[in-house]
């Protein structure tokens, strides 16, 4: 039958994914919203037909009618929500990050592993973009040879007052982490963080842009522009340079219009824009996988690793030295 999704947290991507299930989505409906305001849960429940509105996610996972959860609060209170997910054993569409460090990460690993089955999926929806997965399947099919760098830009036109030098790592970069860990099969072996310097628009004490340099285990260098205040849009853009060519993705514009002698194409505002369609086919998967009784995409090991990486990052970024990352062992739960 239909899948009951209860939707934790209902801020810009919660209450973005429960339109999703409500009107995109097949299979699935939301059967609950949590979220600490009230007011807030209320307001996004009330237009979805037999859709609950709950302060207390423990009280909306055991309602009879969830069957599903999907977790869009603040990073800082994912661990709680995860943990309460598993005492009911349901499937868990987690958004980034699993957890804000390594530490707690670890912990939904132990917790899930003592389930015996994975049941977290993280939302890393970069796996789902048009673009992205012809480029994995360009890189896997080998044809263009190794890959040796990776070049990646990723532009926010702006980004709130409160987003901090971390989150430039934490909320931001770690896209970057788990696109390259997907697209070369390969754990990140260092971080280093390099600074021009700052635009006009960076906050006093903040760098933005930034340069994030990954080393990987099997050699590869990869370069991650960072520029969270860029003004013109919403840019993300990543290239592969292989031992017998070159593959770029994130310059389609569309529509290209020419009038008054000119011509251009435009460029996203913002992620729920250019990554609609990543989205969209990223909670399809999830909703399908959860109906068959399985799971897909990035796991739990996925989550961890990324942030150990962000933990990594962060320390060069405020030291401005080269941080090796510490993986613990890999749980054969998460062996592929
Ligand atoms: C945001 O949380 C996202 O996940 C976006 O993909 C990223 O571009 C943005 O910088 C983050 O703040």
């Amino acid at each position: 039958g239909t899948l009951g999704v209860a939707v934790v947290g209902t801020g810009r991507m919660g209450a973005d994914h429960v339109r999703r299930i409500d009107r995109v989505i097949s299979g699935a409906r939301v059967a609950a919203v949590v979220d600490v305001d009230a007011e807030r849960a209320r307001a996004v429940a009330g237009p979805v037909e037999g859709c609950a509105a709950y302060t207390d996610p423990a009280a909306a996972l055991a309602a009879p009618e969830v069957d599903a959860v999907l977790v869009a609060s603040p990073g800082s209170a994912h661990e709680a929500a995860l943990l309460e997910a598993f005492r009911h054993d349901l499937p868990v569409l987690c958004e980034k990050p699993l957890t804000p460090d390594a530490a707690s990460a670890l912990r939904v690993l132990e917790a899930e592993q003592r389930l015996g089955h994975r049941r977290v999926q993280v939302g890393f929806m970069r796996r789902w973009d048009p673009e992205f997965t012809r480029l994995k399947a360009l890189l896997d099919g080998g044809e263009l040879g190794r890959p040796l760098l990776l070049h990646c830009r990723h532009r926010n036109a702006s980004v709130p007052s409160f987003f901090t030098e971390p989150m430039l790592i934490n909320d931001s970069v770690v896209h970057e982490m788990d696109q390259t860990r997907w697209l070369l099969e390969q754990e990140i072996s260092a971080v280093t963080v390099l600074r021009p310097r700052p635009g006009r628009d960076a906050p006093p004490g903040i760098g933005d842009p930034q340069l994030v340099i990954f080393e990987t285990e099997g050699g590869v260098l990869v370069d991650v522009e960072i520029f969270a205040r860029c003004r013109f849009g919403y840019q993300v853009q990543a290239e592969a340079v292989c031992e017998r060519g070159t593959a770029r993705v994130g310059d389609a514009h569309g529509m290209l219009v020419n009038r008054d002698g000119r011509w251009g194409g435009e460029i996203a505002p913002d992620f729920t824009v250019r990554f609609a369609t990543a989205f969209d086919r990223q909670v399809q998967a999830w909703v399908d996988a959860c109906r068959r009784g399985t799971v897909t995409g990035p796991s739990a090991w996925d989550g961890y690793a990324a942030a150990a990486v962000c933990e990594a990052g962060v320390r060069a970024q405020a030291t401005g030295e080269r941080v090796a990352v510490e993986l613990a062992a890999r749980p054969a739960l998460y062996q592929d």
